[in-house]
C-alpha cells in the first residue's frame, strides 16, 4: 500500500482486481436442515440428504478447484488471501436456537462485503451461517490495523429462533408459495434485520439489494439507514419469477459500466429497470446454462444459473466455468477476454466462482454511474 492509497477499497463488481480472498472446503459439512432451509438431493434417485461432515475426497476435490481460482488470480497479479478453517462439526447452542453442526466456508461472498473503504459483516439468515463471520476475523483485523482509513461494521445479528422464521412456510402448496413469494414473502420474517451480503450489488454510489429466501425488508431498510447518509444510494430489486431467490449474483450481473449479464427466467420486476434504461446501459440476457436443474452436482442446492456466477477481473477480463461454453462465446462477442476455468466441484458448497470470493480490493473510486 502506498501513502495515499486504501487497502480496503471496492465500488464496483468489474473494477480492475488488486486483492481478494478466496473460500476453502476443508472441515465443510453438509448443511443441515433448519427452519431457513431444506436441503434436498438432485436428481431422480431420491434419498435422505446426508448430515455432518463431507468426506475428504469430495473435500479435497473442491480445494483443488479452489487452489485453481487462486493461482489464475495471482498470475493475474491479484493478491489473494484466504479465510481460517474453523472446526464446523460440532452442534452450536446459542440462547435462541441450536443447530447440529455448521456448513463451509468456502463462499466468503455471502458474508462479507466491501462498500468503499467499508467492510460490512452480514446479519445472515441461516442457523449453520451464524457464525461463519469468525472465520474472516484475523483478515478483518489484519486490514483494519494496516488501512487507517478502513471503517467496520457488523451489521445486527438477527435471533435465527424459531419466530424469525415462516412456520409452515415449506409445506405451503405451491399455489400458496407463489402467491406469497410474489408479494416477497418468503421464509424469513419481516421482525428482524435479516440478509447476506450476496443479495447486494455495487455500481459505485448505487447498491442493488435483492429482496429474497436470505434478506427481508428490514435488512434492506437497515442498509438504506447504514449507507445513506454515507453518500451512497440503496436500490430494493425483485425478480418476481424466481420463487426461492438467494444471492443476486445469478440473475443481475455487472460486467463494466453500462452493462448488466440478466438472467432470462428471472427479469426484474416492472419499473426497476428504468434506473438502467435511463442511463443507457444495456441488459443483456444471458445464454441457458450447459446443465439443467437436475444435471446439477447430486449435492448442489443452487440452480443451474450458477453458470451467471462469474468473476471479474476487470472491466475486460472474466472468470468464467469451464463448461458454460454458450455463456464464454458471448462473453467474448462482447470483447471480453474470458478465463475458463474449472470450479463444478465447489457448486455443492454454495455456489461458483463470485460466490467463493470477497474482493477487498479494485482499482477505482466512488463513480456515479446513474447520474
Ligand atoms: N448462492 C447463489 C445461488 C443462486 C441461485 O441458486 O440461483
Amino acid at each position: 500500500m502506498n501513502g495515499t492509497a486504501s487497502l480496503v477499497n471496492s465500488w464496483n463488481e468489474w473494477d480492475p482486481l488488486r486483492e481478494i480472498v478466496v473460500g476453502v472446503a476443508d472441515n465443510a459439512c453438509f448443511e443441515p436442515r433448519e427452519p431457513g432451509h431444506r436441503p434436498q438431493l438432485r436428481g431422480k434417485d431420491g434419498g435422505a440428504f446426508p448430515t455432518g461432515p463431507k468426506p475428504p475426497e469430495m473435500i479435497d476435490r473442491a480445494n483443488e478447484q479452489l487452489a485453481g481460482l487462486v493461482s489464475l488470480l495471482r498470475s493475474h497479479g491479484v493478491t489473494v488471501r484466504r479465510p481460517e478453517a474453523p472446526r464446523l462439526a460440532e452442534p452450536v447452542r446459542t440462547p435462541s436456537f441450536e443447530v447440529p453442526h455448521q456448513y463451509c466456508v468456502v463462499c466468503p461472498r455471502d458474508v462479507m462485503i466491501t462498500v468503499g473503504h467499508e467492510i460490512v459483516e452480514a446479519p445472515m439468515s441461516r442457523r449453520a451461517r451464524y457464525f461463519e463471520y469468525q472465520a474472516y476475523r484475523k483478515l478483518v483485523y489484519e486490514y483494519w490495523n494496516a488501512d487507517p482509513r478502513a471503517v467496520w461494521t457488523v451489521a445486527p445479528k438477527p435471533s435465527m429462533a424459531d419466530s424469525m422464521y415462516r412456520e409452515g412456510f415449506w409445506e405451503w402448496p405451491l399455489e400458496k408459495r407463489h402467491r406469497e413469494m410474489h408479494a416477497s414473502e418468503f421464509c424469513v420474517t419481516q421482525d428482524e434485520v435479516v440478509f447476506d451480503a450476496a443479495d447486494i450489488s455495487r455500481f459505485g454510489r448505487d447498491l442493488l439489494v435483492q429482496e429474497s429466501m436470505t434478506t427481508n425488508r428490514p435488512g434492506i431498510r437497515w442498509l438504506k439507514r447504514h449507507l445513506e447518509p454515507r453518500g451512497l444510494r440503496v436500490h430494493p430489486v425483485h425478480f418476481p419469477l424466481d420463487f426461492f431467490p438467494s444471492h443476486i449474483d445469478c440473475t443481475f450481473v455487472p460486467l463494466r459500466p453500462g452493462l448488466v449479464l440478466t438472467n432470462p427466467d428471472r427479469p426484474l420486476r416492472k419499473g426497476e429497470k428504468e434506473l438502467f434504461l435511463r442511463n443507457d446501459w444495456e441488459l443483456i440476457d444471458a445464454p441457458r446454462p450447459v446443465s439443467s436443474d437436475d444435471e446439477m452436482p447430486r449435492f448442489c442446492q443452487s440452480s443451474a444459473w450458477l453458470s451467471m456466477n462469474v468473476l471479474s477481473v476487470s472491466p475486460e477480463k472474466v472468470v468464467c466455468e469451464e463448461a458454460e461454453r454458450p455463456l464464454q462465446e458471448l462473453l467474448d462477442r462482447l470483447g471480453f477476454e474470458v478465463l475458463p476455468l474449472p470450479f463444478r466441484d465447489v457448486f455443492e458448497y454454495g455456489g461458483s466462482l463470485h460466490c467463493a470470493t470477497w474482493d477487498v480490493n479494485r482499482e477505482g473510486s466512488a463513480r456515479d454511474y446513474f447520474p
